[in-house]
């Protein structure tokens, strides 16, 4: 397939001043009538050219005549129109199919044919599936639009702007009208049309305009919503507080659907979501969940400024508006809870998500070079290493720098379509500093390694601290530049206490911590004045999205576990205590870091002064795919066994009794509040559950009975039912069925009930989905049920999908032939699955090759899974 190049960029010969779309709806055919006023670069000579994909032209005029045939093509998803000129206005009518639109792109239908209703997803280029239009980021038009339907089955009618003017129509049919002020790119247009209720909210921004924030959902869920509606007020007034951005439209219409392929969409003033992102209440929702929905809310709402205001020039930038509102949104996430328990979260999703991406055949730099389906890089580098590089940004600035640099960026590029360098040029502008070296970060792939050591000097009472970069290399090229890499550090004496930091070449100063911006590929600190031999703490927050490798003893981590006051690198030294005390146990030859971690962690877990939330992460060793990024012949089965044993020693070290005790204390004070200390509570509880049960079975299995049974709310009630199935335990198919029954007609929940099977680790786990793909309940169009059942296998349980005899492989590709046929964006998620197959074992290894090479050879795959099939097969 043809490959799109960031190099190949060209500014639009053919621009839209205007649009004015008029829809008649319907669930089985639709139409619209598209007017466009064009705009021509005088500059350059090309024909009129528009985007268009599987549309059914049913008339064509310009200026007001009636095109003959000859006048136009329609092919190959272009429409090219003769005789346009700089003020021509261009006139199509098309019919489009909803009902039959499984691809959820474009204009379809959620639910079923009786009660769903209709929506459109456009982003990234989806528009084009709506109507003929210059379908890319850099075309900003003012759109008007109109929307006919039955007022019995479609009583609602919303599309983004602002409301101007509804009534009725002949033969019980209905219209409203809404005009946006504001000229916007079309992956931002959206319509929703059905029978949906709503809250309803009044807001003022600080700038002074009312504002009616309405979230719509269906009937049976519309209770669902009053979280959603607190977090996006909060939202509201942080960006407000925070950056100084007000909302700009009177209205503010948030959607639900269950029928969505990602978590949810910003279309300037009509965002829609994935109910999954969008519903809480506690008997149907984790606390996790209920993090999710704040975190989603706010990131959409950011996107108003960072995203829609100032837009990007072509998707190769994508990550300025998506790693800028990951980094919003975390901040926002970090200021509403508890900061280093969102920064711990976020690292490690940053680490079982995005490292291994960059490590395989599907890495790619944030700002990529080239693609061919462009629905394949909304992925965890554009997102998430893309928002660590605005944090190195943003630390570089500090707070009142990087505010002036935003405003600067936000003042500068109101209206435009922006690149990447338009970003670090206005941060660096309003700061009087070049931050153009940092454009490094967002041209190369692969996870820098950041190699640390350190020399004590006591005669001259000196420490110096050596640190060397290497940037992952591109065989037969020039070893790679180096890179700015900002490093927090600290430095600790032997007894837990932080040094005061003396830096030769550096203002002194009474500092305890500060930040070292690496610019060479080696380069030595040297640190006066210091006492004794130090431990060094680096990378404070983690201030670079860099792999560290620094020769710390088992003694030197457990101390910083113990004393750490950065909460973040606390758990850090943790995780790198609990990944040597793994490698002990897998080489058999040792057993000092075992003891040191499992030590330090008993100290804690008597500890009083320790948030019961921190413990529970505390207590938790890194993932088996974490885990597996070490390896170079991946046995996924042996890998969960070693932690199941290394956690068992973890348990032993801390006793049944002591386990027990903090159970039986913490379950005393079981509620559903989603305070604080509450959250935390069931957090630690489970940790110390599914510890419990690695000592005792029998025992921990009748608690997790009875707190399946007794659980005011889904935390507990979801907690104790994973305990049940991944112990094999016989209460879990009572629990199963119970759970089943109880919510039968709750999508959300059900999804759960699916995914908590499709984890249960090892062998059985394949028998489980396939008879789990035979419930009711259970539907390949759903992309959340696809998700919660294989994507849960595939990517969710390495020890369950890896099976030696390759039959995981082989049930997937099956399966992503079926999915796309219908999706091919959820068929090309799912075959991410594959990533980092040639590091499996040799048995696997070759099972896994002989099922994608089968896959890559199927006649007719869609640009979404021939782009994945083909990266990964390389
Ligand atoms: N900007 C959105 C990205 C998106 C999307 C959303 C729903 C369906 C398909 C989609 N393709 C791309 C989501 C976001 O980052 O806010
Ligand atoms: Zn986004």
């Amino acid at each position: 397939p043809a490959l799109i190049r960031l190099s190949d960029y060209r500014a639009p010969a053919w621009r839209v001043e205007t649009v004015a779309l008029d829809f008649d709806l319907g669930i089985d055919a639709s139409e619209l009538c598209a007017r466009l006023l064009l705009r021509r670069d005088p500059a350059q000579d090309a024909p009129l050219r528009l985007d268009g994909e599987d549309l059914q032209l049913l008339s064509i005029s310009l200026d007001g005549l009636q095109l003959p045939a000859t006048a136009y093509r329609y092919a190959d998803n272009v429409l090219e129109v003769d005789g346009a000129h700089d003020g021509s206005v261009l006139e199509t009518r098309v019919r489009l199919r909803p009902a039959a639109n499984t691809a959820l792109e474009g204009l379809y239908l959620s639910g079923s044919r009786e009660s769903g209703f209709l929506l459109t997803q456009c982003e990234a280029e989806g528009f084009r599936h709506i109507t003929f239009f210059p379908d890319r980021p850099d075309v900003q038009a003012r759109y008007s639009v109109t929307l006919r339907a039955d007022r019995e089955r479609f009583p609602v009618l919303l599309a983004g702007g602002n409301p101007d003017g509804a009534g009725e129509l002949e033969g019980g049919r209905h219209w409203a009208r809404f005009v946006d002020p504001h000229p916007k790119p079309s992956y931002l247009f959206a319509l929703v049309a059905g029978r949906l209720e709503k809250l309803e909210r009044d807001y003022v921004t600080a700038d002074g305009r009312p504002v009616q924030l309405k979230i719509w959902a269906e009937a049976d869920v519309i209770d669902r919503c009053h979280y959603a509606m607190d977090a996006l007020e909060r939202s509201m007034r942080w960006d407000e507080q925070t950056y100084g951005r007000n909302y700009d439209l009177d209205v503010f219409h948030v959607v639900a659907t269950n029928d969505f392929n990602m978590g949810a969409m910003e279309n300037k003033g009509l965002n829609i979501f994935n109910a999954k992102y969008l519903l809480a209440d506690p008997d149907s929702s984790t606390d996790e969940e209920y993090r999710h929905v704040e975190a989603v809310v706010a990131h959409e709402y950011f996107h108003n400024w960072s995203g829609n205001r100032v837009t990007c020039r072509d998707w190769f930038q994508l990550s300025l508006k998506e790693g800028l509102t990951v980094f919003r949104e975390q901040s926002f996430s970090a200021d509403m809870n508890s900061a280093p328990l969102k920064r711990i979260e976020d690292v490690a999703l940053l680490r079982r998500a995005q490292f291994p991406e960059d490590a395989g055949p599907l890495a790619h730099p944030v700002r990529p070079a080239q693609y061919s389906e462009i629905n394949n890089f909304y992925t965890a580098t554009v997102y998430e290493k893309g928002s660590e590089l605005v944090r190195m940004l943003a630390g570089r600035l500090g707070r009142d720098g990087f505010r002036r640099g935003m405003d600067r960026y936000f003042e500068r590029n109101d209206g435009r379509a922006a690149t990447l360098e338009d970003f670090l040029g206005a941060l660096g502008e309003a700061n009087d500093t070049d931050l153009m070296p940092y454009l490094a970060w967002y041209g190369q792939a692969g996870t820098p390694r950041l190699k640390a050591r350190g020399h004590y000097d006591p005669a001259r009472r000196e420490y110096t601290l050596t640190l060397a970069q290497h940037a992952p290399g591109v065989a037969g090229k020039e070893p790679r530049p180096p890179l700015p890499i900002p490093v927090k550090l600290a430095l600790f004496a032997r007894d837990g206490t932080m040094l005061p930091l003396h830096l030769q070449g550096a203002a002194s100063g009474n500092l305890h911590e500060r930040v070292v911006v690496l610019t060479r590929t080696e380069q030595s600190l040297v640190f006066t004045d210091v006492a004794s031999e130090p431990v060094p703490s680096l990378l404070r927050g983690f201030s670079a999205p860099v792999i560290l490798e620094c020769d710390y003893t088992p003694a030197e981590l457990a101390l910083l576990l113990g004393h750490d006051v950065d909460g973040f690198n606390r758990w850090e030294a943790g995780q790198q205590l609990a990944t040597r005390a793994y490698e002990d146990l897998r080489d058999g030859d040792a057993t000092h870091a075992l003891h040191a971690w499992c030590d330090a962690l008993a100290r804690l877990f008597d500890s009083e002064a320790i948030d019961d939330a921190l413990l529970a992460d505390l207590l938790t060793p890194p993932g088996e795919i974490e885990l597996a990024e070490r390896e170079t012949a991946i046995d996924p089965q042996h890998i969960h066994g070693l932690r199941q044993d290394l956690q068992r020693h973890l348990a032993e070290r801390l006793g049944a009794d002591a386990l027990y005790r903090r159970y039986q204390a913490l379950a005393g004070h079981t509620t559903i509040e989603l305070d604080a200390p509450s959250q935390a509570r069931r957090r630690l509880k489970r940790r110390v559950l599914e510890l419990l049960h690695l000592l005792d079975a029998e025992g921990a299995c009748l608690l997790a009975a009875a707190q399946y049974r007794d659980a005011p709310g889904m935390t507990d009630r979801l907690a104790a039912l994973a305990v049940l199935v991944r112990g094999h335990a016989d209460a879990a198919a009572g629990a199963l069925l119970d759970y089943r029954q109880r919510y039968a007609d709750n999508t959300l929940a059900l999804d759960k009930w699916f995914s908590v099977q499709a984890q249960m680790p090892g062998e059985p786990a394949l028998e489980r989905v396939l008879a789990l793909e035979k419930d009711a309940a259970f539907t390949p169009k759903n992309p959340n049920r696809v998700q919660s059942l294989l994507g849960a296998f595939v990517r969710g349980n390495p020890s369950g999908f890896h099976r030696v005899d390759g039959a995981g492989y082989r049930l997937l590709i099956e399966r992503l032939i079926t999915l796309d046929s219908l999706n091919p964006q959820v068929a090309a998620r799912l075959a991410t699955a594959f990533n980092g197959w040639q590091r499996l074992e040799p048995k696997r290894r070759e099972a896994a090759r002989l099922a994608i090479a089968e896959l890559a050879g199927h006649v007719g795959l869609s640009r979404n899974l021939a782009e994945i099939i083909g990266n990964v097969l390389n």
